[in-house]
């Protein structure tokens, strides 16, 4: 695995005149030269407004378009391209199911279910939703381990239940979410489900069809891929069944001052010039992946992430911030009461790169009773020496307190 970190070369430089070692992957994830110059090469290339030109260049920008929509089908087994939307990311993907199934099946009184590890972008879309059309969210509680309550779940539906949104692996605990599960029991009481892919997209084998989810978000910059682009994966029948997201260019069939029609599917959610060389950079990121394989990629960062949790556990005082069995490349953690925030700014300092804070978790915080934790996530271009200079550092950092 150790050859890849040549891909990317902003692994090579040093801060603070330490080697840069960066463990913020869930914040974001470093770029491949394959997808920087997939991206250079289309603007210097190709650059053309897709869907619209008659002439050589538009042709061959829409075509390099449509050829990502049909990498990340693939790469996530949609049964059709006309099932991936191109948004701005998971954000974006979430609103937007939020607004048109809001919009067209959930009146006042009705309930969404959400579970207590969810990002805000996962919650405050259902919580607008909530305060335009007095819609009630219902959230599905966690062990202390980190897990989450399936019998408590199973209570939460009734007859005004519409919608499940769940994360399938938590950006703070790491939880690999049994949302196989969770899906088979919402679709037993006839309820869809939205599945919060960004955690999990990079780092574990994901088909739609195999999870039968109803819809799938994620974001290509936590794929090694751009920043700006992202997914969302609808299943056709649900599709054809919502309005429209946003209106103007691209999303409409004809347009008069009388009547409007809207296009087909996908481009009826996609409003206006798309982001075309984005796409580009995020077939470039699904096919670097696909090459050193998504497998190939799990067992390695499961190792690293193991590793990681057993050497972090010789540092005195220190504590594990989520500990389910089925986890991801994502760990959290405090060392006696020092705060987050001071011990993470002295990490830096020793090159490394964690992240602090609520990791846009508040309500999860509260559940755990803390304000905030140090956050070390890793991706298939760390290292075990990585791991050990982590350790060290954070050894060093608490023996300064
Ligand atoms: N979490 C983190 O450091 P966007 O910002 O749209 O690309 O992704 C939002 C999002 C949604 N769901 C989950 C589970 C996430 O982890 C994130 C992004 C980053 O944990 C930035 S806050």
């Amino acid at each position: 695995m150790y050859k890849v970190r040549a891909d990317f070369p902003i692994l090579e430089q040093q801060v603070y005149g330490k080697p840069l070692v960066y463990l913020d992957n869930a914040a974001t994830t470093q770029k491949p030269r394959a997808v920087i110059d997939a991206m250079a090469e289309e603007y210097y290339t190709v650059n053309a407004n897709v869907h619209r030109g008659v002439h050589y260049l538009s042709q061959r920008a829409t075509d390099l378009h449509e050829g990502s929509r049909e990498a990340v089908r693939q790469f996530i087994h949609a049964v059709s391209t006309r099932e991936i939307i191109f948004t701005r990311g998971t954000t974006e993907s979430i609103n937007l199911v939020a607004a048109c199934f809001g919009e067209q099946f959930m009146h006042e009184g009705d309930e969404v279910i959400v579970s207590v590890m969810e990002h805000h972008s996962n919650i405050v879309p259902w919580q607008l939703l909530a305060s335009r059309k007095g819609i009630k969210l219902r959230v599905i509680p966690m062990t202390d381990k980190g897990e989450l309550e399936l019998e408590a779940y199973e209570q939460l539906f009734n007859e005004h239940t519409r919608i499940v949104s769940v994360a399938h692996v938590s950006n703070v605990l790491g939880t690999v979410n049994p949302v196989q599960r969770i899906i088979q029991i919402a679709h037993a009481h006839g309820v869809p489900v939205l599945i919060d892919a960004a955690q999990s997209v990079p780092h574990l084998a994901v088909d739609v069809q195999q999870l039968d989810a109803d819809f799938l978000a994620f974001s290509g910059h936590k794929i090694y891929g751009p920043t700006g682009i992202g997914v969302l994966y609808g299943k056709e029948e649900w599709l054809e069944k919502l309005p429209p997201y946003q209106g103007g260019g691209e999303m409409i069939g004809h347009v008069s001052f009388e009547h409007t029609t809207f296009n087909e599917l996908p481009f009826k959610f996609e409003a206006g010039t798309p982001d075309f060389v984005g796409t580009t950079g995020l077939a470039a990121a699904l096919h670097y992946v696909e090459q050193i394989g998504i497998d190939e990629i799990a067992a390695y960062e499961t190792s690293l992430t193991d590793y990681a949790l057993q050497q972090l556990r010789t540092i005195p005082d220190m504590r594990i911030i989520g500990e389910a069995p089925e986890r991801g490349a994502v760990i959290s953690f405090l060392v006696g009461d020092i705060h987050p925030f001071d011990m993470g700014t002295l990490l830096d300092r020793l090159g490394i790169a964690v992240r602090t804070g609520h990791h846009c978790a508040q309500p999860l915080m509260q559940r755990l009773g803390i304000e905030g934790t140090l956050r070390a996530s890793f991706s298939f271009y760390n290292t075990m020496e990585e791991v050990d200079a982590l350790v060290a550092a954070v050894r060093r950092v608490s023996q300064m307190f």
